[in-house]
């Protein structure tokens, strides 16, 4: 590969790395890819390479990093069969970029344009619509300063209003037909359309909604159970990818 593809400051384990690299770490975008890489492990024997990053470090920010990146931020895959090697950035782009080259027998999608249609509809509305407005929630509940009340309150009734599109689609209120997974005909699949709304969603019982809210919406409660019960979705929502377990993965340059 190129020798100018990776900066000189560019830690080793990511520079030389052979197949497929994630760099990491324990949020809801992190984990869309380690569920995803864990189910291809399962079902294609998917062998691949991890990095961890704490965002504290600022590592993300650091120039190696942007210059595979350049929104500093994490997830990223890089796919060194290619040369140069091929960098993914943005978390719903890798679950695609997977799907395409690994996930040959569309195990987690579909091979039938339409239904592959209905996946693509509800990753862009959660990626567009939900994980951004949940991000802004999580950032001003947490935060005290002046209009972070009325800014929470904001995000707060769109991240409902969010969830209620979901709780309609899954109950089939309006077409009769309810369905346990977001994507495909009947009943739907489970595809990366879910992980990638899941790994934000699953917490949505201690996002401080109201418990008469949170009653309301039954069918998101079943869809996040069932999903939570694959052995992949469990590895990849933990140890693997902590660096407390794994310091060894942790990269930093400073
Ligand atoms: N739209 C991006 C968002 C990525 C993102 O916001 N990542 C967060 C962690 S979940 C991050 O890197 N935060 C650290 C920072 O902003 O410096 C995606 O879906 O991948």
């Amino acid at each position: 590969m190129s020798s100018s593809f990776y900066a000189p400051e560019t830690p080793s384990a990511v520079k030389n790395a052979k197949g497929l690299h994630l760099i990491t770490t324990l949020t809801p975008n992190g984990r869309k890819a380690h569920i995803y890489l864990e189910e291809l492990k399962d079902t294609y024997g998917l062998e691949w390479t991890t990095s961890l990053i704490d965002l504290d470090t600022a590592e993300q920010k650091k120039p190696w990093y942007l210059k595979l990146n350049p929104n500093g931020r994490i997830p990223i895959l890089i796919d060194n069969t290619h040369s140069p090697p091929h960098v993914v950035m943005e978390s719903s782009a890798i679950l695609l970029y997977l799907l395409a080259s690994i996930d040959k027998n569309h195990l987690f999608g579909f091979a039938d344009p339409i239904q592959q249609s209905q996946l693509t509809q509800w990753l862009i509305f959660w990626h567009a619509s939900g994980q951004p407005i949940q991000g802004q929630y999580n950032f001003y509940r947490r935060t005290r300063v002046d209009g972070g009340p009325y800014a929470a309150q904001r995000f707060r009734n769109e991240v409902l209003r969010v969830y209620n599109v979901l709780e309609i689609h899954l109950s089939g209120r309006y077409t009769g037909s309810p369905r346990e997974y977001l994507a495909g005909d009947g009943i739907g699949k489970y595809t990366i359309a879910d992980i990638n709304a899941w790994v934000w969603i699953r917490t949505f019982r201690s996002i401080e909604l109201g418990e008469d809210e949170v009653e309301k919406l039954p069918y998101l409660a079943g869809w996040v159970e069932r999903i939570a019960e694959r052995p992949a979705v469990g590895r990849g929502l933990g140890g693997d990818y902590d660096e407390e377990v794994h310091p060894e993965l942790l990269i930093r340059t400073d």
